[in-house]
């Protein structure tokens, strides 16, 4: 486990940061009646319907708020099903009265698309959480949404088996949650996106119908992709219930190693060279500034996380390994140091490579910690951005003159650092002073345009939630937007679902 659970770190978290109200006004749905919430419990049982009456202020906020502590609804009604026929009851029942509802998995997603906006009904899937079937000769599982990232890869490292995606949430986060936002981490390089390791989804709609797409074949052919549409959309086109999804085998070799770089350019050539020597067997590489890491420094101080190189450099690269054959891994890895420190201008500067299991650790948690030590030293300001590999870092630079020009450098600090084999930068802005607006204006829409005019994602792997619908334009050409909001209107004509999000 890396990360461990992150909802003891949800708890001290609480009321750290100065709430931000959304400006999404109310749409017209109904209120939750002392009626309504008799049926819901008839439905569920009463104890798997949380109200203000019965629990404790926390326990909904921490269905209420998100992770960052940045947005907060007022949701009093937290409804807990166990099975798709109790998914189904409660949306029939909810889009007949016309209630708002919001999909929520582990609530660790990083744009507010998990918590309500104002009061709408929290669907969690938490107690949905079993592996129902795994076949070991071709590594399809077929997994309930609810199932915890990090649960479903321990179970499947019993039969020789791992989850194609790995993230700093996996203690936390669901698999219908990363399948909702097409969650991208940290092996995205070596498995590819869950658009294409998901064979099958089933869902709920936004009426109760249960809509069963849960294919576990590797090819089909037999019309629209529908299980899709689900992928990605972020509760606002149906609820994930089931997953089937094609597992590669477990590597029985790991090697990590983490190099210094003296430059932005040297890091793009470690990760040139990385590709052409390790070749099959180079499964992540991760970066980060030296910003970062002392963020991370000083969060782990005492945990045994330390900076494993004498000297302190601009830029690290973070490099595994995953093969079945340790030895002739092992010599790859060779090579590619050799190649990488050679004499002259040499792509890495200095560096280390796991001696053991405890080190590699120990490396993953300098990049791992990083969302989470910048989150916790004040309040963030989080871009996830794609862009074209050699402009990528530039976007850090001119952030910090930005933020140099405007006289917050001291109290807002950027860090740049993310998923380098797949161009994916996630900028992140502390204001250790907390929520600054003097800062956000400075960042927002500017980032979000010079992305833009640069051919990049506004968004590469954390999706769109209630924190970028107005900046979707700037992404996604207006015939896209059309269309998205046709299937929307079609597959949920009273919005319902998750509104607020994506769709502004
Ligand atoms: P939630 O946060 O509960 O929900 C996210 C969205 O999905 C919401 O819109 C919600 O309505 C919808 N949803 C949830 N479950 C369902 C369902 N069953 N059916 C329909 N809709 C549903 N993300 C990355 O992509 N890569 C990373 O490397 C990464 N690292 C992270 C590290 C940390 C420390 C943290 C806190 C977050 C990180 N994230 C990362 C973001 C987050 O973990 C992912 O977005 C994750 O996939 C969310 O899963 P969840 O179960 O917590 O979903
Ligand atoms: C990561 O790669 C996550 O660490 C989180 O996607 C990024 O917090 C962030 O900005
Ligand atoms: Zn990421």
């Amino acid at each position: 486990m890396r990360l461990g659970s992150l909802r003891p770190a949800l708890h001290s978290r609480f009321w750290r940061h100065v709430q931000t109200a959304s400006t999404a006004p109310r749409g017209r749905f109904a209120a939750l009646g002392s009626e309504e919430l008799r049926h819901l419990k008839q439905l569920l049982g009463p104890s798997n319907v949380l109200t203000p009456e019965e629990v404790e202020r926390e326990d909904l906020l921490r269905y209420n708020q998100d992770w960052m502590g940045k947005w907060e609804g007022r949701s009093s009604a937290i409804l807990k099903p166990a099975t798709t026929q109790e998914v189904s009851a409660i949306l029939k029942y909810a889009n007949e009265k016309n209630l708002a509802v919001v999909p929520q998995g582990g609530n660790t997603g990083l744009v507010g698309g998990s918590v309500p906006v104002h009061d709408e009904l929290v669907l969690s899937l938490l107690r949905m959480n079993q592996v129902e079937a795994l076949d070991t000769l071709s590594g399809i599982v077929t997994v309930e949404a609810g199932c915890v990232l990090e649960q479903l890869d321990q179970y499947l490292a019993k039969h020789g088996f791992m989850v194609p995606l790995d993230l700093g949430a996996k203690g936390t986060c669901t698999i219908g949650g990363n399948a909702a936002t097409n969650a991208g981490g940290l092996r995205y390089l070596r498995y590819g996106s869950l658009r294409g390791n998901v064979l099958g989804v089933e869902a709920v709609l936004a009426d109760g119908q249960v809509v069963d797409s849960l294919y576990a074949l590797r090819k089909d052919n037999t019309g629209y992709g529908l299980p899709q549409l689900f992928i990605g959309s972020e509760g606002t086109l149906g609820v994930i219930t089931k997953l089937t999804i094609l597992c590669p085998a477990r590597p029985k070799a790991v090697n990590i190693a983490f190099f210094a770089c003296s430059s932005f350019e040297h890091v793009q050539r470690t990760f040139s060279l990385a590709r052409q020597k390790l070749g099959e067997v180079l499964s992540a590489v991760e970066f980060c500034d030296r910003s970062a890491i002392d963020f991370v420094l000083k969060r782990e101080a005492g945990t045994g996380v330390r900076d494993p190189l004498e000297e302190t450099y601009p830029f690290y690269v973070l490099i595994e390994t995953s093969g079945s054959d340790g030895e002739h891994d092992s010599e790859k890895l060779h090579r590619f140091l050799e190649a990488a420190m050679s004499d002259g201008d040499a792509a890495v500067q200095d560096g280390v490579v796991a001696a053991d299991e405890t080190q590699a650790r120990a490396l993953w948690r300098l990049r791992e910690g990083v969302s989470d030590a910048m989150t916790t030293a004040g309040y963030v300001y989080k871009y996830d951005v794609s862009l074209p590999l050699p402009r990528m870092y530039e976007l850090v630079e001119e952030t910090r003159q930005k933020l140099q020009e405007a006289g917050v450098e001291a109290t807002a600090k950027a860090a740049g650092y993310g998923h380098l084999g797949d161009a994916n930068l996630h900028l992140n802005v502390t204001s250790l002073t907390g929520r600054d607006d003097k800062v956000l204006e400075l960042l927002e829409p500017w980032v979000f345009e010079w992305v833009s005019k640069a051919n990049g994602s506004i968004s590469a792997e954390h999706g769109i939630g209630q924190c970028k619908p107005h900046f979707l334009h700037l992404s996604k050409s207006e015939s896209a937007v059309a269309l998205m909001r046709t299937l929307k209107a079609t597959m949920d004509p009273k919005g319902i679902l998750n509104p607020y999000k994506v769709l502004a």
